[in-house]
């Protein structure tokens, strides 16, 4: 049989997110074999019962007229073991290998800044805010793969509202949990820790972002983002923070983990858009994580589809400058 290679983008210029930090690893190498040494010992701890205790608790959840329709879902397996959490490893394996032991209870958001209502929230009382909707989005990844996932959350407008933002608040800032004690590879993996990213307040009150628990009806497995995250399905994968445990109302637009990486690589906005390419790959098309190679790559699609719905955010805005 003969295979093929997808015919538009040779596989060599494909290169991950994680090229800086595997570099600079290489630089570290006594660190990062340490480190190595560390994940090969935390294996045998997927096998630990009390490490799932909260993920994959089912969710009721209600319909959303939000939801994408026509697409094929991604499988639960795909989605659980091929991601990116950066805390827990750079290789697509390695979420689902490191993140069982992460303790999601107890667990607090806590809310600061420019808001009236500074407050610490509980996660099982965050939970329960307003009815859980179950949303189909796309993921785009910055990395040119894509997945359909039925996410579990509501519109995180719902709970911004509930803080009452100054009108001085021009942004929001989110905040990943970090804990070396937990994630084995924030010591080896260069980011700027704590994973920190962020939304203009028009975009984080946009229906459409969806402050995120579950997936495929249950609680977030670990490796994606447990016990909360953000899912905001016009923009690549990398803006929606995993694991969150603050979220800052700002006036100036917050710094990011992948922006104070790479500013040319990673912008603020980083709407999904097939007519600004990645300094070292195009963005024009994706691979559908879960179909055959050999398959024609789908076109990427302008805000991942969602146009319709969120174009009307930059109107007037240059977007080949607001990458
Ligand atoms: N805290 C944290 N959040 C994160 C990341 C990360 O490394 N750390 N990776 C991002 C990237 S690059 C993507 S594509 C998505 C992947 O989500 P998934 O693994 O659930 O598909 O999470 C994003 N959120
Ligand atoms: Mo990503």
């Amino acid at each position: 049989m003969l295979i093929r290679k997808p015919n538009d983008i040779p596989s060599s210029e494909i290169t991950s997110q994680s090229a800086y930090l595997n570099r600079r690893n290489f630089i570290s190498g006594a660190a990062a074999a340490g480190a190595m040494a560390l994940g090969a010992d935390r294996v045998g701890q997927l096998v630990d019962p009390t490490s799932k205790v909260y993920a994959g608790t089912k969710l009721e959840t209600v319909t959303s007229p939000l939801s994408t329709t026509g697409e094929t879902l991604t499988t639960l397996k795909d989605i659980t073991s091929y991601n990116n959490f950066y805390e827990f490893g750079s290789d697509k394996g390695d979420p689902a290998r490191y993140a069982g032991k992460l303790q999601t209870r107890p667990w607090t958001v806590s809310v600061e800044g420019l808001v009236k209502n500074k407050k610490t929230f509980d996660i099982d009382m965050l939970l329960k805010l307003v009815p859980l909707e179950e949303r189909v989005y796309r993921l785009r990844c910055v990395e040119a793969w894509s997945m359909v996932i039925p996410w579990v959350g509501y519109s995180l407008s719902e709970f911004i509202k509930r803080c009452e933002p100054l009108g001085s608040a021009k942004y929001v800032q989110f905040l990943s949990l970090a804990d070396p004690k937990q994630m084995p590879y924030m010591k080896t993996v260069s980011l700027n820790w704590p994973y920190s990213e962020g939304l203009r307040m028009d975009e984080a009150m946009h229906p459409l972002t969806l402050l995120t628990f579950g997936l495929y009806g249950e609680a977030l497995p670990n490796q994606d983002g447990a016990p909360v995250r953000l899912i905001v399905p016009w923009k690549y994968g990398f803006k929606s923070a995993k694991s969150i445990v603050k979220i800052r109302f700002v006036a100036e637009q917050p710094h990011t983990a992948w922006n104070d990486m790479a500013p040319r690589e990673y912008g603020f906005y980083s709407n999904v858009n097939p007519d600004v390419d990645h300094p070292r790959w195009t963005q024009r098309n994706e691979r559908r994580i879960g179909e055959a190679f050999y398959k024609q790559r789908r076109a990427t699609l302008m805000f991942n589809g969602y146009g319709d719905q969120v174009a009307q955010l930059y109107t007037g805005m240059d977007l080949k400058k607001n990458f």
